[in-house]
């Protein structure tokens, strides 16, 4: 009960151009706003907020991409900078929670941990729950949309080197990938993930086998190599009835149950070093109800158990201050 609980570093990025659609640049400031702050430090971690980041004026320049890779300065320039914050979060002995923003922002992020793992000889693990697998290259993409690359660019697929230039990076091993929720996937991606052999569970198997012993087979393996687990968590990998706040709604995704599990389960894991939190757009949303229901996810993957949480009558008396 009464452990050292992990301190948090919250590193808002507020970034969209790597969407289709404008709004995820709002991601941070709704998360914010429906209390993750105040959640977390009532789970009693210890949190240091970083606020959001913002680009600096030079943008690096990046040479000519084979393909389509649109808005590739800025994406270049919050990878640089988010891979920096979050290796030295890391390296500082904290937890890098890092809020989004679009899933492009994961290209920093998860290098940033791949960086700190390979420095400490920690074998990293990488569980993206998302309805898309994000394996696109600018010669792939039908979008041009960097949001759909970035797990292809972790995995070090070509095309994308001017992200970093000569920043140092970190990659991560196609066959400690694991693709979570998976509902769409266009036909190039196919290709790449069947070459690669990235292990893709999708909602079929989810239906099929349960969520439960899916992510036990992830955990185990982590467990197994003594590793650190990085979970990327887009927004759509909740079914969109839950959370209409994201550009790129698939139906068919996880339950409030199924999502509130694997969060649970990690959590009791003790596997997880870092997380992202992307692709919430306010400017979708319903009265709030997307950033809401992330905020209660955070909670469970930061310990907080049905048992304690709060109810509405808790919180309507807190709020009538009786
Ligand atoms: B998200 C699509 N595959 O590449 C593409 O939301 C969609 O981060 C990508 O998962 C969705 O443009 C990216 C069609
Ligand atoms: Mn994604
Ligand atoms: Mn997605
Ligand atoms: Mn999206």
């Amino acid at each position: 009960e009464d452990l050292p609980k992990q301190k948090l570093t919250i590193i808002g990025a507020p970034i969209e151009e790597g969407a289709g659609r404008l709004g995820a640049l709002m991601g941070p400031a709704a998360l914010r706003t429906a209390g993750l702050i105040r959640t977390l430090e009532e789970l009693g971690h210890p949190i240091e907020d970083r606020g959001d980041l913002c680009l600096p004026k030079d943008l690096p320049v990046v040479p000519p991409v084979a393909g389509l890779a649109h808005h590739i300065e800025k994406i270049a320039a919050w990878s640089r900078m988010l891979s920096n914050e979050t290796y030295d979060a890391m390296k500082n002995g904290s937890f890098p929670v890092i809020l989004g923003g679009d899933h492009s922002l994961s290209m920093g992020s998860v290098s940033g941990v791949a960086r700190y793992c390979k420095e400490h000889n920690r074998e990293l693990f990488v569980l993206w729950l998302d309805a898309h697998s994000d394996f696109n290259t600018p010669a792939t993409s039908p979008s041009g949309n960097m949001h759909g690359m970035s797990a292809a660019l972790l995995c070090g697929e070509p095309g994308l080197e001017g992200v970093f230039g000569d920043e140092p990076r970190g990659f991560v091993k196609p066959e400690n990938l694991h693709l979570f929720g998976i509902r769409s996937i266009d036909s190039t991606e196919r290709v790449l993930l069947r070459e690669r052999g990235i292990d893709v569970i999708d909602m079929r198997k989810i239906d099929e086998f349960g969520i439960s012993r899916l992510m036990r087979g992830i955990i185990d393996q982590v467990q197994k190599a003594n590793g650190v687990l990085h979970v990327s968590f887009d927004v759509d990998f909740i079914d969109p009835s839950l959370a209409p706040g994201v550009g790129t709604t698939v139906p068919g995704g996880a339950t409030y149950r199924e999502a509130h599990l694997v969060m649970e389960m990690l959590h009791d894991s003790g596997v997880v070093g870092s997380l992202d939190v992307v692709e919430l757009n306010p400017f979708l949303d319903e009265r709030g109800k997307s950033a809401l229901i992330l905020v209660d996810l955070v909670a469970s993957i930061f310990g907080r158990q049905i048992f304690d949480k709060p109810t509405q009558a808790d919180q309507s008396a807190a709020a009538l201050n009786v």
